[in-house]
């Protein structure tokens, strides 16, 4: 029997940080308070938002662990974790974004189903492990392959978790064959976040990361890799994390007509202030957040308006101090798919309306309205991120009129 399995109840959670906003407690999800994010250009384990569909898994004995590579592959695999440790360790610095990030403001505009999220659905981790690419050249399969002669075109990675939207089956999600196979996706199998054994929460004791693309295809608790012809049949795959137009709702919704979704698209947020923060007529005011891009685009600029979007500034970015754990081993691009910490010092009148987007490296921007993108499961809301700044008292505020 497999060592790894899913609980079917929650008596052995991992013990979590005390200062996450709990979404939901069983599944757990949760997120931290959006000022810690801007601490660190990496993001703690602690912190780490934490995205589950079911109950964390348990590995009884590591010694016995097996990830099966199979389906439509001429080599099948069967590899223990001291054979995946001996191949050579690739590291990534990969911004993790749940599609759902920033759901609880789209239910502003009508009601979306979804566990809500507000701005910190996301981390920027150290990943460590080994490149798919690598695992799959074992199997048989040579890299930039986009089919097999046997007719394999995507790669499906299978959990053990017992999710509900599964009927009890693992959560399970597929990428093309093509990414999967071309070294410059970066995509991971990785057994270390932040330099440290991963975690139970985080897919201990191996999960995928696939960079620049939403959280929901990165696999926790890995434990199988299956090349098959077609993409992966899985509730997550084919029934959720779709986006849709905002003419479609839950009575007219037919899911086989939309792809999955993939890369995540520019986004940005303001983590401090904090909407609804307090501060007096003319005070220096240091506004901090993050922006990131999917597909391997980088940010190229942050524009922040303190006068409700009549006017813009450029924030400048403040990551550079990486910390001793981003060391020069680390062989991908940071800038690729890693997220900008930005901040900019302005004086301000409130009551004022602080906004921010930003601009990636294709030149694309965020949309003003939320409105505008709104969708049935709340997926990838990018709009323009306000926070309302009010004043100190209410003479003040009278002042400002
Ligand atoms: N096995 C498994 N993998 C999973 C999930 C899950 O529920 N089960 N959730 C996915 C989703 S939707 C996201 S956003 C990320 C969250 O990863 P994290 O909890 O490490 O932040 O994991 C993905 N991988
Ligand atoms: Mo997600």
């Amino acid at each position: 029997m497999l060592p790894l399995r899913g609980p079917t109840n929650y008596d052995r959670e991992p013990p979590r940080h005390p200062s996450l906003t709990v979404n939901s407690k069983e599944p757990f999800n949760a997120e931290p308070p959006p000022c810690t994010l801007v601490a660190s250009f990496v993001t703690p384990e602690e912190i780490f938002y934490k995205r589950n569909h079911g109950p964390i898994p348990v590995l009884e004995d590591p010694s016995e662990y097996r990830l099966e590579v199979g389906g439509l592959v001429s080599k099948p695999l069967s590899l223990s974790l001291e054979k995946i440790r001996m191949l050579p360790k690739h590291t990534v610095v990969a911004t993790l974004q749940c599609a759902g990030n920033r759901r609880t403001q789209m239910s502003e505009t009508k009601h979306v189903k979804g566990v809500g999220w507000g701005v910190a659905a996301l981390g920027n981790g150290i990943w460590s492990g080994v490149c798919l690419y690598d695992i799959l050249e074992l199997a048989g399969i040579t890299q930039g392959t986009t089919a097999t002669l046997n007719g394999g075109k995507h790669v499906e990675f299978v959990s053990v978790d017992v999710c509900k939207e599964e009927n009890g089956g693992p959560y399970k999600a597929s990428v093309p064959l093509l990414q999967a196979t071309t070294p410059s996706a970066d995509i991971l199998l990785a057994y270390e976040m932040n330099g440290k054994e991963l975690n139970r929460d985080h897919g201990y004791p191996l999960r995928v990361v696939v960079p620049g693309v939403i959280g929901a295809r990165s696999v926790k608790w890995l434990r199988g890799i299956y090349v098959t012809a077609d993409e992966c049949q899985g509730f997550f795959m084919q029934r959720d994390y779709k986006m849709f137009p905002p003419s479609i709702d839950w009575h007219n919704v037919d899911w086989s007509s939309r792809r999955p979704l993939m890369d995540f698209p520019v986004q940005c947020a303001i983590c401090t202030p904090k909407e609804g923060a307090v501060h007096a007529l003319g005070s220096m005011v240091t506004i901090q957040g993050y922006a990131l891009s999917g597909g391997g685009r980088g940010i190229e600029r942050v524009d922040v308006s303190i006068d409700g979007g009549k006017t813009w500034l450029e924030a400048k970015r403040y990551q550079k101090q990486r910390g001793d754990l981003y060391s020069s081993d680390t062989d991908n691009d940071c800038e690729k798919w890693a997220w900008v910490l930005w901040e900019i010092t302005v004086q301000i009148y409130p009551p004022v309306d602080i906004i921010a987007k930003a601009v990636d490296s294709s030149a694309n921007t965020q949309p003003e309205k939320v409105k505008s993108i709104w969708n049935l499961r709340g997926v990838l809301n990018n709009s323009w991120h306000c926070v309302q700044v009010q004043a100190e008292n209410a003479k003040d505020a009278l002042r400002n009129l």
